[in-house]
C-alpha cells in the first residue's frame, strides 16, 4: 500500500483549549457566572457563554484574542507522545491541521511557537493552517468539531470525532467513528485506513 495522511486538529486534540479558556475566563473575570466543562454543550464557546448573560459573549472572545492565550495551553493527556510516535510510524505523513481566529494578531503565531515548544522545531514543517479543512486532502482527519464542511462537499479524508467535553453527548450516526482520548486506539484506526 501507498503512505497514509493523517491530519490532526490542535485545539481540543492536542492542546487544552477548553480548559485553558476557563481558567484564564474565571481568573479574568472572577464575578463572572461561568460553564464547568462538564456542562459543556456545542462547539462555540461564546454561543453558549452568551446563553448565560448577554455580555459573557464578547467577555468569552476576549479571552481567546488575548495575547499568550494559544501559547499557554497546554497539551492534552498523551497527545505529544501519541503525535510523536504516528509520526515515526512506517509509510505515515501527519500534518497539524488547524483553524486560526481570525483576530490574527496572535493566533497564528503562537500556533507554531506551540508546536516547537512542545513537539520540535522538526513538526513547524508539519503545519496547516486554514480555515477550511475540506480543501486539505488526507485519509483521517482526526478534529473535535462535530460539523466539518467547506467549499468541498466530498472531502477525501474520514473524519474522526476526538472526545472533547462539548461533544462527548452527541451520538455519532454509523459509520462515525471517535477517538475517545490519545489513550484510545489510534494505531488501529490508522490500520483500518491502510490498502494492502
Ligand atoms: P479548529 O479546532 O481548528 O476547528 O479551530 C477552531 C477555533 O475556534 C479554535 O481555536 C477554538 C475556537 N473557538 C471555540 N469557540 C469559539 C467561538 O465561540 N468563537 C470563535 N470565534 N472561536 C471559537
Amino acid at each position: 500500500g501507498g503512505r497514509l495522511r493523517v491530519l490532526v486538529d490542535m485545539d481540543g486534540v492536542l492542546a487544552d483549549f477548553e480548559g485553558g479558556f476557563l481558567k484564564k475566563f474565571r481568573a479574568t473575570y472572577p464575578e463572572k457566572p461561568y460553564i464547568a466543562l462538564e456542562d459543556r454543550r456545542g462547539f462555540w464557546v461564546s454561543e453558549q457563554y452568551g446563553q448565560l448573560g448577554p455580555e459573557l459573549s464578547e467577555k468569552a472572545i476576549s479571552i481567546w484574542e488575548s495575547k499568550n492565550f494559544f501559547l499557554d495551553l497546554d497539551p492534552l493527556p498523551g497527545a505529544v507522545e501519541a503525535v510523536k510516535q504516528m509520526a515515526n510510524l512506517e509509510k505515515t505523513d501527519l500534518f497539524i491541521c488547524t483553524s486560526p481566529i481570525k483576530k490574527y494578531r496572535y493566533c497564528p503565531n503562537e500556533k507554531y511557537a506551540w508546536v516547537e515548544k512542545h513537539l520540535g522545531q522538526e513538526f513547524l514543517e508539519q503545519i496547516v493552517l486554514t480555515r477550511d479543512k475540506t480543501v486539505v486532502s488526507g485519509d483521517l482527519l482526526i478534529d473535535d468539531r462535530p460539523d466539518i464542511v467547506g467549499a468541498e462537499n466530498s472531502p477525501t479524508w474520514e473524519h474522526i470525532l476526538f472526545t472533547a467535553c462539548h461533544n462527548k453527548h452527541l451520538e455519532l450516526l454509523p459509520p462515525r467513528k471517535r477517538l475517545h482520548s490519545w489513550t484510545d486506539d489510534w494505531k488501529a484506526i490508522l490500520d483500518s485506513k491502510r490498502t494492502l
